[in-house]
């Protein structure tokens, strides 16, 4: 496929995108996109160095004038919604829909740290001294490393970037090996945008910069001194892998992990929202999400309903070309990532598991160099070993529960933390999931799915998810340092808890 033009439109440099040795394929038809030139560790060096010095004007400059910049980054994203979009379908996979949806999670993200840009708050607290005062100042942080994944090749990003920008902090970004266009893009629509901003002109263009490459590049960004805060979207594996290098030298580590999301159903559910609720978080982005829905708990008086009702439901799906309008579910991000779900199968047959629907390949003749599935449904009499892997592909485990506190425990019984979800009537049965005592997620919903979050909120979770938050709320702390002050405007020097010493 030839992307040159979309590239162009976005302004990206396309003489510069081929003759390198990292290949980058559509997985919608598993031809070429570009071959490029990865960065190496003299270039990540050089990078830093750049951002460090980014750094120290930046760090000067108001955080509502930062949230300007971030302000003119939304509007080239609102003016190349379609384009960008058009290329994420056709570099990562997902239909059109969800690459829109991604585009307008990077506007919502903007808007929403333009405004954050004049609410970077600290507190006042009261001091035990006399005329004195005590309050916290938030203070830019540092160089951000971001790592990002395929399956958000730029929302992800956007989230960490536009957060960091108004903290006062310049951004490294590692995008997956497989999705380095969707980024060269965004890194040109900032350029515009930044070229556009008055208050720039005195700043170099270090704001943000791209590296392309792979886990050399991501491991040698954790080891950074220099990098306070590495923000790294991922599987387990990965984070498994950058966390003990970034905590050897006290770095900050912002992880966003693997996740193995479950949805309760209960006797008092509307079935026809959990059915749809189930279909859009199983089988959407082909099951690639980190929130998508891979254990569904199904009270036992509705199990065979519920595993009916869904059989209809995938067998309806339309499966094929991200691009075209009618598709539902994509192509797989690639060979590797089949094999995964064709193995997890076996071993979930293995286990007891009976495939009720699906996890074939399809539309083999063709685009033989394509992967394309139809999404799997599997009932499992039990959480065996396979439901508690994380598969990164539509494969739904449905498993039946017959006590509420059963399925909390299933729910929580895996080791990941991300998020979940219940559709429930019952005000009793809501509240104890989203309570203490209930889902032990990041995320805990009632009658929606576990994926499709909004920006607003604090995204992340917790044990092998990683503990990070990123996006809304106040997950923009994790990209400053806070700094306490106590200021002492009296004549006296009382020492605290009444210390008398030398007076
Ligand atoms: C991810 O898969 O890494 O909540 C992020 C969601 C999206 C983000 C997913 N807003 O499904």
């Amino acid at each position: 496929m030839d992307v040159s033009a979309l590239l162009g439109q976005l302004g990206v440099d396309i003489s510069r995108l081929h003759g390198g040795p990292l290949s980058v394929f559509t997985p919608i038809d598993g031809s070429a996109l570009a071959a490029l030139t990865p960065h190496g560790p003299k270039d990540i060096e050089a990078a830093v160095e750049e951002a460090e010095r980014t750094f120290r004007q930046l760090r000067a400059m108001p955080a509502p004038k930062r949230g300007e910049l971030i302000r003119l980054f939304g509007n080239e994203l609102r003016a190349h919604k379609a384009v960008l979009a058009e290329l994420v379908c056709v570099e990562a996979g997902k239909i059109r829909q969800e690459a829109l949806g991604e585009v307008q999670e990077m506007i919502d993200i903007c808007d929403f740290a333009v405004g954050l840009s004049r609410q970077l708050y600290g507190l006042a607290i009261a001091s035990e001294r006399p005329l004195h005062r005590m309050q916290e100042q938030w203070h830019p942080l540092g160089p951000v490393a971001v790592i990002s994944a395929f399956n958000f090749p730029v929302a992800v990003w956007a989230w960490n970037f536009a957060l960091a920008v108004v903290c006062g902090d310049p951004v490294l970004w590692k995008p997956s090996e497989k999705t380095p266009l969707s980024a060269l893009a965004c890194q040109a629509l900032w350029l515009r945008a930044s070229a556009r901003a008055a208050v720039v002109s005195a700043f170099p263009p270090a704001i943000s910069q791209v590296l392309i490459g792979g886990r050399e590049l991501s491991e040698q960004l954790a080891r950074h001194p220099k990098i306070p805060l590495v923000s790294a979207t991922g599987s387990c594996a990965m984070g498994r892998a950058l966390a003990p290098l970034i905590a050897a030298r006290f770095g900050r580590a912002l992880l966003e992990l693997g996740g193995n999301n479950a949805m309760i159903v209960a006797p008092s559910a509307d079935l026809r929202l959990a059915v749809r609720a189930t279909l859009f978080a199983a089988v959407g982005t082909a099951g690639q999400r980190c929130t998508s829905l891979r254990r569904l708990i199904v009270h036992e008086s509705l199990y065979d309903r519920v595993i009916e009702q869904l059989r209809s439901a995938y067998a309806a799906l339309s499966i094929g070309s991200s691009l075209s309008p009618e598709t539902l579910v994509g192509p797989l991000i690639d060979a590797g990532s089949f094999e995964r779900m064709q193995a997890a199968l076996q071993v979930a047959r293995e286990q007891g598991g009976r495939v009720v629907y699906g996890g074939e390949r399809v539309l083999e003749a063709q685009s033989p160099d394509a992967y394309y599935v139809q999404p799997a449904l599997v009932a499992m009499p039990s959480q065996t070993a396979i439901v508690q892997q994380e598969t990164f592909a539509p494969i739904l485990y449905v498993l039946p529960y017959r006590e509420l506190d059963a399925a909390i425990e299933l729910n929580n019984a895996v080791e990941q933390g991300l998020s979940s979800s219940i559709f429930t009537n019952d005000v009793r049965e809501a509240e104890l999931f989203v309570s203490a005592m209930g889902s032990d997620c990041g995320i805990a919903n009632v009658n929606i799915g576990p994926s499709g979050a909004e920006i607003g909120g604090a995204f992340g979770g917790e044990k092998a998810t990683g503990g990070g938050r990123e996006s809304g709320s106040d997950a923009w702390k994790s990209y400053m340092r806070r700094a306490t002050n106590t200021v002492n405007y009296s004549s006296e020097l009382p020492l605290a808890q009444g210390v008398r010493f030398a007076d």
